[in-house]
């Protein structure tokens, strides 16, 4: 993180941080449209990153990733052969093309390698998802795909994630191993890449707390992409030189808010 390494403390640890700055990073997935029509292009971009949304940087490092996927219906595909790097800011940032073959929900999919960050002495690892409908198919982006993808941790939506308004309320589970995480901190971000002032450091990172059930839900005021991560502990520790370190584990899900006329 370089130069920004004093300011860019995470909002869980903001109170401890001499600079206060209540950004937090974030690995995103966005795709160049969450709905795909039968008119539209059967082809979308996604653009993977590891950043912090609201200001739109500084940018961060995302290596290449350990899965990149998509799950339509029960079937998962792997799709990290078909990555191409993109330096922004001489960090590592990934785009692909997808081609959309069929009516489907795709759930698109990340596992990052984890990234360790010496200001919280501890590695991150956030798995993340994003869910595109196509041709009308409107059907299977309620079913969590944790087992079906190999991931750890997931947020399943009850809200429908996508074609949603700004100002709709979001409803979420968080799940981690399979079972929801009663109480889980869920971190909202808007992807503001820097344009959207916040009235005080504190706005930039919104926090909700899910229920004992892993149910949370944010309405969000304004139009455009918005993630959500709820924040866990990892089960088992990662070595970084010898010593075992935590594992800050992430379930992100992106979902776009579009501006009703
Ligand atoms: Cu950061």
């Amino acid at each position: 993180m370089g130069k920004f390494f004093i300011g860019m403390l995470v909002c869980a640890v903001a109170a401890f941080a001499l600079v206060s700055v209540a950004s937090a990073h974030f690995a995103m997935i966005i795709p160049s449209k969450d709905v795909v029509g039968k008119d539209d292009k059967k082809e979308i971009g996604l653009l993977i990153q590891f950043t912090h949304p609201f200001e739109g940087g500084p940018q961060m490092q995302m290596d290449k990733p350990v899965k990149f996927g998509v799950v339509a219906g029960d079937q998962a595909t792997d799709l990290l052969g078909t990555l191409k790097e993109k330096k922004v800011d001489g960090k590592s940032t990934w785009e692909t093309n997808f081609k959309i073959t069929k009516p489907a929900d795709y759930v698109f999919f990340l596992q990052p390698e984890p990234f360790w960050e010496p200001a919280e002495d501890k590695f991150i690892v956030h798995v993340t998802k994003v869910i595109v409908d196509a041709l009308g198919a409107e059907e299977g982006w309620d079913k969590p795909i944790a087992a079906t993808a190999g991931i750890p941790a997931e947020i399943v939506p009850l809200t429908r994630p996508y074609s949603l308004y700004a100002g709709n309320l979001f409803k979420g589970q968080v799940f981690k191993d399979g079972k929801p995480v009663s109480g889980a901190e869920v971190e909202v971000e808007f992807w503001g890449k820097g344009k959207t002032k916040a009235p005080t450091d504190a706005h930039v990172c919104q926090v909700v707390k899910a229920d004992h059930n892993g149910f949370f839900s944010f309405a969000m005021p304004k139009a455009g992409w918005w993630g959500f991560s709820a924040v866990m502990e990892a089960a088992t520790p990662l070595k970084r030189e010898g010593k075992d370190k935590k594992v800050e584990l992430g379930a992100v899900l992106w979902v776009h808010a579009y501006a009703m006329e």
